[in-house]
């Protein structure tokens, strides 16, 4: 599902090497090697034992005290200031980005180890799905910017949409200033954050982080995609609007596109669904994302298909679909599932009926009047096939399709209420009335 901790590092760009430097390289060795440096200058001025020099020992801040320790002792250098301790939890951990930044500036901090002691400090989640933290130019100037996830998830396999956030804090010589979350980037509350991959999939060069964090209501959660990106010297969200998913129940990455898989609304009454996948792909100069439904499950799924067909205007191909219909025999019958009346028969004198109303779109009469035939005669005891029967009667009399039509319709309107029951697949599905038969 997710690469392992191993193979995000190997996404990062210079990593260890890097986070190496930052060790020998910290302002704190500069201060100390200042501070020596100043010792030394004060030990000559002392040897020199001019006037001049001796003016030059005393500091004006300096108390009484020292003075006396300066002028009676070996001169003592500048104290190497005291590394700033870890710092203690905020009340709101996630208001705590300047702590952090102080910390990894001046304090001893475990850049490599992700901040072992700050996860412990704050109580954060033990482990998580994926990467912690990592070390990556994220603008292209050589130096490695630092990411770092505050997650209070219960551990890796935590699906509770837990707490989170990504921040991010420039490269050492710019004082690891706290400069962007992943809150700000996505807009929202980023609960169960977690980072996909650092890979670069803009073809810049530069590595772009992937997040995904859930939105949940009462019954659901919505997973979104956050692609945070170096765009015009600025970091930013790249991700694409659609670039969500409900009830996400698998995520991949696999040659730099994103994929989510899932989107079954999970609430009372949505009826029979499709899984969806959705792919996020670069695409040049922007991402976009890409919706493949899933194979159906359901008889309905492929009425819906056809009515897609059809209101596109493809009769041909609509035509089939509707076929498809009435000669399947696998796929379930969502009403007869929920105990109602089976749904079989009318769904297919639906087809049917919509088959011969496509043939009559391309021109073909006799297919048309065949098939509105083989509703009526088939399907003789559905709702359909009655409205098959009017519509023949009314062609037969000389009336044009639309007064057949309103012929369908004026019976349909009897049976109005248990017409609609019947169409009622649950709010994931469209609900077809008197007036979408024939229209
Ligand atoms: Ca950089
Ligand atoms: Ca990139």
């Amino acid at each position: 599902m997710s690469l392992s901790f191993d193979q995000r590092r190997k996404n990062v760009p210079r990593p260890s090497a890097t986070v190496r430097n930052v060790r020998a390289n910290s302002p704190r060795l500069r201060r100390l090697l200042l501070a020596v440096s100043g010792l030394v200058a004060l030990a000559a001025a002392a040897c020199s034992g001019g006037g001049e020099g001796d003016e030059s020992i005393r500091i004006s801040s300096v108390d009484a005290a020292s003075s006396t320790a300066l002028a009676t002792t070996t001169p003592t250098p500048t104290p190497t200031p005291t590394p700033l301790p870890v710092p203690a939890k905020p009340e709101n951990a996630f208001a705590g980005g300047r702590l952090v930044e102080a910390y990894l500036a001046e304090g001893e901090p475990d850049i490599e180890g992700c901040l072992p002691e700050v996860v412990t400090e704050w109580g954060m989640a033990p482990e998580v799905d994926g990467v912690r933290c990592a070390s990556l130019d994220l603008d292209g100037d050589r130096k490695d910017e630092f990411v770092f996830l505050i997650s209070y998830g219960a551990g890796a396999d935590d699906t509770s949409p837990y707490e989170a956030d990504l921040w991010f804090f420039e490269d050492e010589d710019a004082g690891y200033r706290f400069f962007n979350s992943a809150r700000a980037l996505a807009n929202g509350i980023t609960s169960a954050l977690r980072i996909r991959s650092v890979e670069d999939l803009t073809s810049d060069g530069l590595p772009d982080v992937v997040l995904t964090w859930d939105e949940c209501g009462a019954s659901t959660c919505l997973t979104h995609v956050t692609i945070a990106s170096n765009h015009n010297g600025t970091l930013e969200d790249l991700a694409p609007e659609d670039a969500s998913l409900e009830s996400v129940e698998e995520f991949t990455m696999e040659g730099g596109a994103i994929s989510l898989r899932g989107g079954k609304v999970s609430s009372a009454g949505a009826g029979p669904q499709r899984e969806l996948t959705k792919t996020v792909t670069w695409a040049g100069s922007h991402f976009r994302t890409e919706t493949v439904e899933g194979a159906p499950t359901h008889l309905i799924h492929l009425v819906n298909d056809a009515d897609r067909l059809f209101a596109a205007g493809q009769y041909e191909d609509a035509r089939l679909a509707y076929l498809a219909v009435v000669n399947d025999t696998a796929l379930a019958d969502w009403k007869a599932e929920i105990g109602e009346a089976p749904g079989r028969s009318e769904l297919q004198a639906y087809s049917t009926f919509r088959a011969g109303l496509s043939a009559y779109r391309q021109g073909d009469l006799l297919d048309a009047g065949q098939l509105l035939e083989r509703t009526a005669t088939s399907y003789a005891p559905t709702m359909h096939g009655r409205a098959a029967l009017e519509y023949l009667v009314s062609l037969s009399g000389g009336s044009p399709p639309e007064l057949a039509c309103t012929a369908a319709e004026r019976y349909l309107d009897t049976v109005a209420e248990q017409y609609n029951a019947f169409w009622n697949y649950g709010t994931e599905n469209p609900q077809r009335t008197v007036t979408t038969l024939c229209r």
